[in-house]
């Protein structure tokens, strides 16, 4: 056999890889009404799904217009809810401490955690325009002097070791290396502190992902981990669970509301609908502490 060399050596290696690239365009271009029309109501502009009993009586408005905003509100609820829940777990904070918000999108759960605890927040993300937009957000609230985004590569942020507290992913694990993430965390994080993730991933009791996971990844240009990957990463990288909560009934009523919501859905609801119920999929919150490196 022979083995050919197509002249790799006189292709520059990028800084940025080619799915780094794709998964920054995704996000640049994302005007969502799903996220932009929820964001507008209170200014917290959210890159996540909801939890929580949803309140189906908001379908049953007749007046059109009503209707499309109550179903709006009532998603946002659901959401707010979601961010709510992760950051009550990111404590406690004191306002002179430090947090890390891991593919932070247009900035909301940054937000949320400082409206908490009064902390520090440096977010990151790979897009330029939500980094802008989100920093933004933070000027006209006038919390930029503590709640900061970057536009930078979570697996590589460039930010002080040591320094945080508390850190977090909310939905974005799905776009990286576990272990490189993880690694990246136990970084950033002191001896002692806290890091949480709330993610969907696949359930490998079942075995591979389904048909319905791989349509999500198709959709957000994303790469679903199963279940048990999350705990061998964390094992590796000195994250140490201290509470797993399956999140999968919580979400649902949020996904059968959003599938009625015909001015905001996108097209992926039903996958997640079906997921989530055939058991394939589950929504994961994990919360860790940082371990002693000796
Ligand atoms: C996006 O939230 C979330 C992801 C891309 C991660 C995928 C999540 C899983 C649980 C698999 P969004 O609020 O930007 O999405 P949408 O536009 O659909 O509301
Ligand atoms: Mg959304």
């Amino acid at each position: 056999m022979t083995t050919v060399h197509a002249g790799t050596k006189s292709v520059p290696v990028p800084t940025q890889s080619t799915y780094q690239s794709r998964v920054a365009d995704y996000w640049n271009a994302e005007e969502n009404p799903v996220n932009l029309e929820l964001g507008k109501l209170d200014d917290l502009y959210h890159h996540h799904y909801g939890i929580g009993a949803a309140d189906r009586s908001v379908l049953d408005e007749t007046d059109p217009d009503l209707r499309r905003e109550l179903i709006t509100r009532e998603l946002h609820r659901l959401e707010q809810a979601q961010a709510e829940l992760l950051a009550s777990r990111l404590g406690p904070l004191s306002p002179d401490d430090r947090a890390f918000d891991a593919g932070c999108g247009r900035g909301g759960g940054s937000v949320v955690a400082h409206q908490r605890y009064g902390c520090h927040t440096d977010g990151v993300t790979i897009s330029a325009k939500q980094a802008d937009f989100a920093n933004d957000q933070a000027r006209q609230r006038g919390i930029d002097a503590k709640v900061r985004y970057h536009h930078r590569n979570m697996l590589d942020t460039g930010l002080t070791t040591g320094a945080y507290a508390a850190s977090w992913n909310n939905e974005s694990t799905m776009y990286v290396e576990l272990d490189l993430l993880f690694a990246e965390h136990a970084r950033l994080l002191r001896r002692g502190g806290r890091y949480v993730v709330i993610t969907g991933c696949y359930n490998d009791t079942y075995g591979r992902a389904s048909r319905e996971v791989s349509l999500i990844n198709a959709h957000y240009i994303c790469d679903i981990h199963p279940r048990s990957e999350y705990f061998r990463a964390m094992a590796r990288n000195r994250l140490v669970p201290v509470h797993v909560e399956d999140l999968t009934p919580a979400t649902l009523p949020y996904w059968e509301l959003r599938s009625e919501a015909d001015h905001l859905v996108t097209g992926i609801e039903e996958a997640f609908v079906t997921a989530y119920r055939n058991g394939s999929f589950q929504y994961l919150m994990i919360v860790a502490d940082r371990a002693s490196s000796s």
